[in-house]
């Protein structure tokens, strides 16, 4: 079984086998977790993304699915891009969401990465309420098997946001 583990802090300076990224669709980088990653693990991950744009993703990551490149000078193999929703107040996306944490395992899973850091998807630039995202992230990770995946790591990158993880995870056991 998966084991889940919080920590604080920023998810570029994990050591892990793959980083998850809280992308958009162009893949070409933004801001928040996306803008970090970029930063930090210098342009080969870029050159990595417009090469995706140019073969596979020719109109871009589609919302709720995910898909991998190198992770530059990471402390990591991969990097898993995913593209979160965009919060509504009057349309339920949250299965959306599910589907991030959920692709995300599988490309991991078939890549054979034991130790994964996830981001809390949407609930930055996207807007999506850090309580709800919480338990979505949670729940999804605890109901998805993978044959490879030991620990998936949360990284909170302050108190709120470990604060509402370890609450949706004491409450789910
Ligand atoms: N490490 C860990 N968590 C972080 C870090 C970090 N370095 N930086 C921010 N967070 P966001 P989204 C938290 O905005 O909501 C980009 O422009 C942050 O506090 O990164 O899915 C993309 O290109 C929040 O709780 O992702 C997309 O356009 C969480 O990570 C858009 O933002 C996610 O915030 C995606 O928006």
């Amino acid at each position: 079984m998966t084991a889940i583990t919080l920590v604080q802090g920023d998810i570029t300076g994990q050591q892990v086998d793959a980083i998850v990224n809280a992308a958009n669709s162009s893949l070409l980088g933004g801001g928040g977790v996306d803008g970090a990653i970029h930063r930090r693990g210098g342009p080969d991950i870029l050159a990595a993304c417009r090469e995706l744009r140019a073969s596979h993703y020719g109109k871009g990551l589609p919302t709720g699915q995910a898909v991998a490149t190198i992770a530059g000078q990471l402390d990591a193999r991969w990097v898993i891009h995913t593209v979160g929703p965009v919060w509504s107040g009057n349309e339920d996306r949250s299965a959306l969401l599910v589907s991030c944490y959920r692709e995300a395992l599988r490309v991991a899973g078939e890549l054979g990465a034991k130790t994964v850091a996830f981001p809390a998807i949407s609930t930055g630039i996207f807007g999506w309420p850090m309580d709800d995202g919480a338990r979505i992230a949670v729940r999804t990770v605890r109901e998805t098997a993978t044959d490879s995946v030991e620990e998936v790591r949360f990284v909170l990158f302050d108190d709120y946001a470990y604060g509402e993880f370890a609450e949706a995870l004491a409450a789910q056991g």
